[in-house]
């Protein structure tokens, strides 16, 4: 019998890539969706099926993080075998401007699901989307077991949830672990996050629609991996045979100047002539360097990333090339076709879904 997951934050970057994973493993997925005045399914769009259309695998339900009102008697009826609790307010940046509602919605809104699966009485296996971010200032490289000090009301909510996530694992027996993942990008990725604002001006700056970029700290240094890769890796944290908690990054750090530097080099673009600083960009307190020691991930998940930054930069602005009508210079594109078979769309892994239906995904 096909398994049944419950995914919060399905229409973000992780949420979209971990429903094509589960709907490719035969799995039926349903995911919580945020009322909203516009469309906000894009990024699930082409997978969606007709909620007409006779054994869909993909159902969608409206709900929010910041009350619990209807979570338990969701789960009770639902009966899911496992829960990848991804929704959260995840910018850290914004999280200095909105610190009580960071609070609420990315630390409470996993007690709120964590306390929701406890009262519907249910078995099955949670998957908290704990973050690097929880290191903060802890010297590099980060693993299991460095200490968390987080910088940011973001990173001490993510702190909150990371040890939620644990007391109920010791204290009810609940199948809960954290992942606590590094930075992971993609075409997907939000845009107002640094590599994405990159890549999406260097296309554009590249046919003439913009003309400088504006950022704020160039120094500090992340572990920046590829997010289809991290979506297996939640995958397979679910899949141990005892709940834990697992570091997932590539091993690699580089400055947002690095990034900078590939991104516009690769189309021979140098960026000094574009990039500009603008101190609103600029956090109270700032991550400096996050490096992972996934040593564990790779012993006990046999979980190796094969994208490395030189190759993600280059995914992500062929992508953004695309994604303005350009026909991109296509080393990304090669080399995902060459290590994943397929460009960045994975439509060969949802391949058994019905088509895509248009407009609103849940239809009402
Ligand atoms: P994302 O693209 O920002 O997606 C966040 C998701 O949460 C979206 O579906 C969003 O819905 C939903 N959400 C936000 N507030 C909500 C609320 N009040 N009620 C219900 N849903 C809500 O984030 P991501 O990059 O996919 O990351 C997934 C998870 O991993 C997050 O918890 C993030 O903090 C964590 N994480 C991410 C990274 C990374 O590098 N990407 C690394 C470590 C940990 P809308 O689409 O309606 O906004
Ligand atoms: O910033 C610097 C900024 O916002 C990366 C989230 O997914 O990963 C993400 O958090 C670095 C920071 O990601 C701009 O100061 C410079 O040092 O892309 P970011 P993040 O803060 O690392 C972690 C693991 C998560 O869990 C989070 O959910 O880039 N930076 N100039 C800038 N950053 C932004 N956003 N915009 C700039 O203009």
């Amino acid at each position: 019998m096909s398994k049944r997951a419950l995914i919060t934050g399905i229409t973000g970057q992780d949420g979209s890539y971990l429903t094509e994973l589960l709907l490719g493993k035969d799995y039926e997925v349903h995911g919580i969706i945020r009322r909203a005045s516009t469309f906000n399914t894009e990024r699930i769009d082409h997978i969606y099926e007709d909620p007409q259309a006779n054994n869909r695998r993909l159902h969608l339900h409206h709900g929010d993080l910041s009350t619990a009102e209807q979570f338990t008697n969701l789960i009770y009826n639902m009966q899911p075998d496992e829960i990848y609790h991804l929704g959260a307010q995840s910018h850290v940046r914004v999280s200095f401007d909105v610190p009580e509602f960071t609070g609420d919605v990315t630390g409470l809104g996993t007690t709120r699901i964590l306390e929701a699966v406890r009262n519907s009485g249910i078995t099955c296996r949670f998957y908290q989307a704990g973050s690097s971010e929880m290191f903060g200032s802890a010297t590099p490289p980060q693993s299991e077991l460095t200490p968390f000090h987080p910088r940011s009301p973001y990173g001490a909510a993510k702190v909150y949830g990371h040890w939620m996530t644990v007391n109920y694992r010791e204290a009810y027996r609940m199948f809960s672990a954290n992942g606590i993942l590094f930075n992971h990008e993609s075409p997907r990725r939000g845009e107002t996050f640094v590599t994405r604002k990159i890549t999406r001006a260097v296309a554009r700056i590249f046919t003439g629609k913009q003309s400088k970029l504006y950022l704020g700290n160039l120094d500090a240094r992340r572990d920046w991996g590829y997010a289809p890769e991290y979506v297996e890796g939640m995958w397979r944290i679910l899949q141990q045979e005892a709940a834990s908690d697992y570091v997932l990054g590539t091993g690699e750090a580089h400055t947002v100047r690095d990034f900078l530097e590939e991104a516009f080099s690769y189309l021979d673009l140098d960026w000094r002539e574009y990039v500009e600083l603008d101190p609103r960009y600029l956090r109270p307190a700032e991550v400096e360097y996050l490096l992972a020691d996934a040593s564990r991930a790779h012993r006990e998940l046999e979980w190796e990333p094969r994208i490395k930054f030189r190759e993600l930069v280059r995914i992500m602005v062929d992508a953004d090339l695309e994604a303005i009508g350009i026909t991109p210079k296509g080393v990304g594109r090669a080399i995902l076709e060459e290590k994943f078979g397929e460009w960045h769309q994975w439509a060969g892994s949802v391949s058994k879904c019905l088509e895509a239906a248009a407009g609103s995904a849940l239809g009402d």
